[in-house]
């Protein structure tokens, strides 16, 4: 048994902030990390145009002014490699390894309310004991394979893009297989595709993509923006994103039809996430979701070459926004390579896998490799995996069995001294991650500060304050187009998970602003003793 004032599970962005945090606190911390690197979502996720949608320099870390202007990013929207590399040099600069427990996975966390500390047991049977467990674990950390009947049949190599090989993977003159056309599906395709002999894309539902655009990052324009970062920076925290480029412009409906499109197209040429950031109404009006939608289904149809995949290709079924937008280089135009082929598995649904492929209603087709870009069992996923037990034993997987349910998304009732990063009830994953991790590490350090100068050894998020704010979580996205899509944000992507929308909709400087006044209030809805 080791004794700590603090565990953190996860090193991930949140996970080395947090720990970072603590030991300025003065306290004595550990980070469990079932992976043999830091960098989390970026340490497993490897798949070739893997890539953030979110540019590089708001996704970094805004803690440190030496730090942020010692690094270089040398393209507008970092690739996995380079964000890797990032978060090596982090563990590094700040000496976060020595405290930091590699190839360990946390199985079981149990609070001992006598001693008023949590046991948390890894797979390896060591236990560490302390005061203080943060869940640093990721929302999009539990790669969800699909139940494909037959998979064990197959006889060629299946990688999942959220669970990809070390040592990388060469597609030369093979044949693939891909399944997925979400922002991991879309990201690797067309390297794939430069690859492969020939690659098939199994399609469920066809997504909205908005070009990256990327390329290096014009060292006068990097200059430029590390002379104003602090401004960005603040920009970054007032804004719905946690990003600096997000600025609303217009409602949509507001525009005249002409105007319409040459803000759309701008936005277009501007690329990434804008596109549906800039405009007040795209989430909020059918209507103004509507003309935005069809925009990019022009642009779709303009092109591919072959108007019956670009129909294939153009996302009818659900509006605009309400699955995760994705951001691509050259994805719609890699249809037009003689090489790819896509199978619409709505029309064609997959019956079972066979030795050498799988078989759709219509026919076999053979691949040596199948990459399964399916996603994950998000923002519960990471927690429930662990036998989390709080007060009186309640088991939190049992607890959120009907939908997680938390205070701001970082504390639960009936769990003290427990906190969430980033978890359900938070804005995280509608915003830029790596700020919405360090809000969260900042406001539980300041939390933990408090509580510690005042002599309290146990709080706790209490239950009316969490059924408030698990109702406005609902209540908000309710009111928005959000919940009109099967998407992992309503965890619809997992067979038997509730049905209930996870993420804070109302925007991250909304939501820091109200995680604030609770601090300020003497953390209001906290039972403190
Ligand atoms: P996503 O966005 O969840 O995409 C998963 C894709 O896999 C999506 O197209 C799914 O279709 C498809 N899928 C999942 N299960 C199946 C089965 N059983 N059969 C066929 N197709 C299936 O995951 P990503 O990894 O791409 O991205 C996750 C996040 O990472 C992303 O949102 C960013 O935040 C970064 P569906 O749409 O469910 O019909």
């Amino acid at each position: 048994m080791q004794d700590r004032d603090a565990v953190v599970i996860g090193a991930g962005f949140a996970g080395m902030y947090m720990l970072h945090s603590l030991r300025q606190l003065g306290l004595d911390a550990t980070v469990i990390e079932r992976g043999s690197g830091v960098g989390g979502v970026w340490h497993w996720n490897r798949y070739p145009g893997a890539r953030c949608d979110v540019e590089s320099m708001s996704y970094s870390y805004s803690f440190s002014e030496e730090l942020e202007q010692e690094w270089v990013w040398p393209h507008r929207y970092a690739m996995q490699p380079d964000i890797l590399r990032y978060a090596n040099h982090v563990a590094d600069r700040f000496d976060l390894r020595r405290d930091i427990v590699f190839n360990e996975t946390v199985v079981k966390a149990e609070y001992d309310e006598t001693e008023r500390r949590w046991l948390v047991s890894t797979g390896a049977g060591e236990t560490f004991r302390c005061r203080y467990l943060v869940m640093a674990t990721g929302c999009l950390s539990v790669p969800k394979v699909p139940d494909l009947p037959g998979l064990e049949r197959f006889r060629g190599r299946v990688l999942h893009t959220a669970d990809w090989p070390t040592e990388g993977h060469d597609f030369s003159g093979q044949t693939v297989g891909l399944i997925g056309t979400g922002s991991s599906g879309i990201q690797s395709m067309p390297i794939i595709a430069s690859q492969a002999k020939q690659l098939t894309v199994f399609q469920r539902t066809a997504n909205y993509s908005i070009p990256a655009w990327n390329g290096p990052l014009p060292a006068e324009h990097e200059a430029e923006l590390k002379r104003r970062y602090r401004a960005l920076r603040q920009k970054a925290r007032e804004s719905y994103a946690g990003d600096y480029a997000d600025e609303y412009y217009a409602s949509v409906l507001d525009l005249s039809p002409a105007e319409r499109e040459v803000q759309f197209e701008k936005r277009w040429q501007e690329g990434g996430f804008n596109y549906q950031y800039a405009f007040a109404d795209v989430m909020a009006d059918e209507r103004a979701n509507d003309l935005a939608a069809e925009f990019v289904r022009n642009k779709i149809r303009a092109t591919v070459k072959d108007p019956r995949v670009a129909e294939i290709l153009c996302p009818k079924d659900h509006p605009f926004g309400s699955k995760r937008l994705c951001v691509d280089t050259e994805y719609f135009e890699t249809y037009n390579r003689d090489n790819v082929t896509i199978v619409d598995i709505k029309a064609d649904p997959i019956v079972e896998m066979t030795e050498s492929g799988l078989c759709t209603s219509d026919g076999e087709y053979r691949f040596d490799t199948l990459v399964l870009a399916t996603g994950f069992d998000a923002m519960t996923g990471a927690l429930n995996a662990i036998d989390i037990r709080g007060r009186g034993g309640a088991l939190l997987k049992e607890q959120w069995r009907d939908g997680p349910r938390s205070y701001l998304g970082v504390a639960v009732a009936g769990f003290p001294n427990m906190f969430t990063i980033t978890g359900p009830g938070s804005p995280s994953v509608l915003a830029n991650m790596i700020l919405a991790g360090e809000q969260h590490v900042e406001w539980i350090a300041g939390f933990i500060a408090h509580a510690e100068a005042n002599g309290f050894r146990e709080i706790e998020a209490e239950s009316e304050a969490q059924e408030q704010w698990a109702r406005a979580v609902t209540e908000s996205a309710a009111k928005t187009l959000y919940v009109r899509a099967n998407s992992w944000y309503l965890g619809s992507n997992v067979p038997g998970k509730a049905r209930v929308f996870m993420p804070y909709v109302n925007g991250f400087q909304v939501y820091a602003h109200a995680c604030e006044d609770v601090a300020k209030s003497g953390y209001r809805g906290f039972r403190m003793s």
